[in-house]
C-alpha cells in the first residue's frame, strides 16, 4: 500500500477532534506539564512555514510528555486586539471584529492541517468580551493597590489610606511618582479631589501627566519597545515627545524583583541579559550640590562618587526644572534657544547619538560640597530628564561623554584616578588609586566610594543609592481596537466601575479615527457613560491581554473568576514556553511583572510565570532573483548576466524549480513581463538566490498548506525539525522536502513489509534501544 498522507491525516484529525484526544484534565492524579506557545496575532496574510516552527517543537514535546505519563496542558488562542485590523478598519470602514473573526478562521484552518495536539476547548481570544472582562478586572486590582517597599510587596490601597489617617506620610515606605509630605491632620482635611490626586501618586495603575512617545501618523502613544530609531516599529512613522495625561503601570516598583527572579528561571543567557540591561540597575550615590546665591540645590545621581574631586562642571538635562530659575539674564536667550532645539529630539535619538555634542552654559555656578570650589552649570542633551535626577556631576577625566563635552567647549579636565592619559581620552576604569582628591587621596576606588558616601551621609547631603533604568509602562492608547479601561470620572476623580458591570464593552462608533478635537475614537460613541458620568476613552495597550492569557488557559471557561483556585493549584505556571526573542523586553517583562503582582495579591501560587523558555530561530526565505537588462524587458540567465548591464528583481519562488525558472509562469505572473525576452544557458533560465526574511515583499513566502497538500503534515513537521537546532535561524529550501519525503516512504514500506513474529536478536534489541535513547535525548535537547 502506498503512503497516502491525505487519507491518514484526515482520518486521525477527525478522530482527535471527535474524541477530544488532547483535552487536558484538571482533576488528574498524573503530574502536570504545561507547554505554552506565544499565541499569534491573526494577521490577514495567514501563516507561512516560518510561523509554525516553534509550535511544531512544542507539539512534539507535548506528545513526548504525554507518553512519559504527564497530564499535559497544551493550549492555543489569539492575541486578537491590535493595530493592523484597526488600520484596515480606518481604510475600509470594516469593523475590526469582523476582520479579526475572518483572520482567525483562516489561522485555525491552517493550524488544523498541521495536526497540532492543542486542547481547543481552552481557546482564548483577547478581544472577546468574556476574556477582556477579566483584563478589566485585573486593571481594577492594580488601581486598588500600592507598593510597600519595606514589606517588598503590593498591598491594598486601604492600608495606605489607613497609614495616612494615622501618620500622614511619616514613616511611609512606598513606591511613588514623587515624594510627598503631609500630616495625618492635613490628610483628613484634604477634599476628595486632593485625596484622589495624592493616591494616584502611589497606585500601581495611575494617571499622570507624563512624557510619552506620540506617533501622529498612527494617532497613538507608543511604548518604548515599540519605537525603534525614532520611528514606530509598525509602519516606520515618526515619533515625537509630548506631555499628556496618561494611564501608566508602576512596573518600576518591581525592578529588583524582576532582576532577582531571573536567577531562578531556565531561560537563555542572552534573553536574561537583555532583560537585565532593560531594567538597568546602577549602584552609586545621590549627592546634593548647593547653587551659588540661591536656596535651590541640584541633586545628582552618580555611579562614581569616588571621582567627586574631579568634577569640573555640572550638566543638567535641558528639561530640568531648575534651568529657568538659575539661568542668568545674560544667557536667557541662548538657553531658551537650546531648549527648543533639544525638545525636537527624542530620548532615544539623544541616547543613540554620541557624536553630536551640544550644550549651553547657564551663567550659574554650583558649590563643591567638600572644598567649596565653584562649578559652572551647563545644560546638555546627553543628560536625560527621565533618568536618575536629570543632572550630572561632570567628571571629564573619567567619563567619556563628559570628556567629549569638555573638549568641545574647552573646559578643564582633571585627573583623580591614576593610571590613564586624560589628555588623550577619559580614563574610565573602576580599579586604581585615587589622586588629587583631599581626604580620599591614595585610596582604592572601592574604598573611596564608601568614604564619600559615608561623608555625604554625615553631612546630610547624600547617600548610597541604587537606580534603575526601567520606566513605568504607559497603559493607555488613543485607539479603538483595545480593551476599554473600566474607569469613569466623577468631577474629574477617576473611579472604578463595579465588578458586576463588567465587561465594559467596546462601544459602536461611526469611524475608527480620533474625533475632530483629537479625542480618541471611543469619544465618538453616542452613549458612553456610567452612572451618568463620562467613561475613560483611551483603551489598554497591546500588552494587556497577553500579560495573563497563560493563566486563563488553566480555566478558560470560568465566568465566576479569572482562574479558579483549584485550577491554579493544579497547573501553577508554565513549564515550557516557546516563542520569539523579539518579545524580550516587552511581553516577557510585562507578564513577569503582572505575575509578581498576582502573587502579592494571593491570586497565583508561583513567583514566575514561565519556568523554562526557548526562543525559536527564524526560518528565512530563499528568494529567487532574475536579472533584467537596464531599460529593456530582457532577462539574462545567472551565468551570463555579467556580460550585460543588469539589475536583480525578485521572482516568486513558486515559479522556480531548484534553480530553474518556469519561464511561461513568470511571463504570466505580471502583465509587464508578458512579452519579456530571455537569454538562456543550456536552454534554461537559471535564477540567483538570496537568503532573507520570509516576507510577501520578497515573494519568497512558502505556504504550509501547499507543502501539506503535496507531502503531508508529517513531512512538513519533520522537515522543519530537520532544518537544524530549534534556536538557530535557518533558510527554508523547498528542495530539501523530497529527502524527508523519501524517508517517510521508506519507513512506511518497512512498516508494511518488515514485520515478523520472530524473537528479536540481541543485535536488533541493541539497535532499538540505542534509537530510543537517542530520540529521548534529542527531544530533551530540542
Ligand atoms: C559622575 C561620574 C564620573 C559618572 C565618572 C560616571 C563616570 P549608569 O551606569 O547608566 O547608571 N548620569 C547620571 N544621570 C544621568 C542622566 N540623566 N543622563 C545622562 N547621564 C547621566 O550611569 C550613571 C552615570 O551616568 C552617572 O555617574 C552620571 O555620570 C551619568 F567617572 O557621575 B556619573
Amino acid at each position: 500500500m502506498e503512503y497516502n498522507h491525505k487519507d491518514i491525516e484526515a482520518k486521525w484529525q477527525k478522530i482527535w477532534a471527535e474524541e477530544k484526544t488532547f483535552k487536558a484534565e484538571e482533576h488528574s492524579k498524573l503530574p502536570k506539564y504545561y507547554v505554552l506557545d506565544m499565541f499569534p496575532y491573526p494577521s490577514g496574510a495567514g501563516l507561512h512555514v516560518g510561523h509554525p516552527l516553534g509550535y511544531i517543537a512544542s507539539d512534539i514535546y507535548s506528545r513526548y510528555k504525554r507518553h512519559k505519563g504527564f497530564n499535559v496542558l497544551h493550549p492555543m488562542g489569539y492575541d486578537s486586539f491590535g493595530l493592523p485590523a484597526e488600520q484596515y478598519a480606518i481604510q475600509t470602514g470594516q469593523h475590526p471584529a469582523i476582520t479579526t473573526e475572518n483572520n482567525i478562521a483562516r489561522y485555525r484552518e491552517q493550524l488544523d492541517k498541521i495536526g497540532f495536539s492543542f486542547d481547543w476547548d481552552r481557546e482564548v481570544r483577547t478581544s472577546n468580551p468574556d476574556y477582556y472582562r477579566w483584563t478589566q478586572w485585573i486593571f481594577k486590582q492594580f488601581f486598588n493597590a500600592w507598593y510597600n517597599t519595606s514589606a517588598d510587596k503590593a498591598e491594598n490601597i486601604e492600608t495606605l489610606i489607613a497609614h495616612f489617617e494615622a501618620n500622614g506620610t511619616s514613616d511611609l515606605t512606598a513606591a511613588q511618582t514623587e515624594e510627598l509630605s503631609f500630616t495625618a491632620e492635613e490628610w483628613k482635611g484634604f477634599d476628595e479631589q486632593k485625596q484622589s490626586d495624592i493616591l494616584l501618586n502611589y497606585r500601581l495603575a495611575y494617571r499622570s501627566e507624563s512624557m510619552v512617545n506620540w506617533c501622529p501618523e498612527l494617532g497613538t502613544v507608543l511604548a518604548n519597545d515599540e519605537v525603534k530609531d525614532g520611528v514606530s516599529e509598525r509602519g516606520g512613522y515618526p515619533v515625537v515627545q509630548k506631555k499628556m495625561m496618561q494611564w501608566s503601570m508602576r512596573i518600576s516598583a518591581y525592578a529588583q524583583r524582576l532582576l532577582d527572579g531571573l536567577d531562578t528561571i531556565d531561560w537563555s543567557t542572552a534573553l536574561k541579559e537583555s532583560q537585565r540591561n532593560w531594567i538597568g540597575r546602577s549602584e552609586g550615590a545621590s549627592l546634593e550640590f548647593k547653587i551659588q546665591d540661591s536656596t535651590s540645590k541640584i541633586e545628582v545621581f552618580t555611579t562614581r562618587p569616588d571621582t567627586i574631586f574631579g568634577v569640573r562642571f555640572m550638566t543638567l538635562a535641558p528639561e530640568h526644572e531648575l534651568v529657568n530659575a538659575i539661568t542668568t539674564e545674560e544667557y536667557k536667550d541662548a538657553v531658551r534657544a537650546y531648549k527648543e532645539m533639544a525638545a525636537r529630539r527624542s530620548e532615544r535619538d539623544r541616547m543613540a547619538d554620541t557624536k553630536t555634542i551640544s550644550g549651553q552654559f547657564t551663567g550659574a555656578y554650583a558649590v563643591h560640597p567638600f572644598n567649596g570650589e565653584l562649578i559652572p552649570i551647563w545644560i546638555g542633551d546627553y543628560v536625560l530628564a527621565s533618568y536618575g535626577t536629570g543632572a550630572v556631576m561632570a567628571v571629564p577625566g573619567h567619563d567619556s561623554r563628559d570628556w567629549a563635552f569638555a573638549k568641545h567647549f574647552d573646559l578643564p579636565i582633571k585627573e583623580v584616578v591614576a593610571g590613564g592619559n586624560i589628555t588623550e581620552t577619559a580614563h574610565e576604569v573602576k580599579d586604581g588609586t585615587i589622586v588629587n582628591s583631599d581626604f580620599i587621596t591614595d585610596m582604592a576606588v572601592a574604598d573611596a566610594v564608601k568614604a564619600v558616601c559615608d561623608k555625604a551621609e554625615e553631612m546630610g547631603i547624600g547617600e548610597a543609592k541604587i537606580n534603575y533604568r526601567l520606566r513605568d509602562a504607559i497603559f493607555g492608547r488613543q485607539r479603538y481596537w483595545g480593551e476599554p479601561i473600566p474607569v469613569y470620572y466623577e468631577n474629574d476623580i477617576p473611579k472604578l466601575m463595579d465588578d458586576a458591570d463588567l465587561p465594559l464593552n467596546l462601544p459602536e462608533v461611526d469611524k475608527y479615527l480620533p474625533t475632530e478635537d483629537g479625542e480618541p475614537p471611543l469619544a465618538r460613541a453616542k452613549v458612553f457613560t456610567y452612572k451618568g458620568f463620562e467613561v475613560e476613552t483611551t483603551t489598554m495597550p497591546g500588552w494587556a491581554g497577553s500579560s495573563w492569557y497563560f493563566l486563563r488557559y488553566m480555566d478558560a471557561q470560568n465566568d465566576g473568576s479569572f482562574v479558579s483556585n483549584e485550577a491554579m493549584e493544579y497547573w501553577q505556571n508554565v513549564d515550557l514556553y516557546i516563542g520569539g526573542s523579539e518579545h524580550a523586553t516587552g511581553h516577557l517583562l510585562y507578564a513577569r511583572f503582572w505575575h509578581k503582582f498576582f502573587e502579592d495579591m494571593g491570586l497565583v501560587n508561583s513567583q514566575e510565570p514561565f519556568k523554562k523558555l526557548i526562543n525559536q530561530g527564524m526560518i528565512q526565505g530563499t528568494s529567487a532573483l532574475v536579472f533584467r537588462v537596464k531599460g529593456e524587458n530582457k532577462f539574462i540567465s545567472k551565468g551570463l548576466k555579467d556580460s550585460y548591464d543588469t539589475y536583480p528583481l525578485h521572482a516568486d519562488v513558486n515559479l522556480v524549480n531548484g534553480s530553474e525558472l518556469n519561464i511561461e509562469g513568470f511571463k504570466n505572473w505580471r502583465v509587464e513581463f508578458n512579452d519579456a525576452e530571455f537569454v538562456l544557458e543550456d536552454g534554461k533560465y537559471i535564477v540567483g538566490h538570496e537568503v532573507e526574511k520570509m516576507s510577501k515583499r520578497w515573494y519568497n513566502v512558502v505556504n504550509p498548506d501547499d507543502v501539506i497538500s503535496q507531502y503531508g503534515a508529517d513531512v512538513l513537521r519533520m522537515y522543519e525539525m530537520f532544518l537544524g537546532p530549534l534556536e538557530q535561524s535557518k533558510p527554508w529550501n523547498t528542495q530539501g522536502l523530497s529527502g524527508v519525503n523519501g524517508f517517510f516512504k521508506k519507513l512506511w514500506k518497512l512498516y508494511q513489509n518488515g514485520f515478523s513474529d520472530e524473537k528479536a536478536t540481541e543485535g536488533e534489541l541493541k539497535t532499538l534501544h540505542a534509537c530510543i535513547k537517542k530520540v529521548n535525548e534529542d527531544i530533551e535537547n530540542f
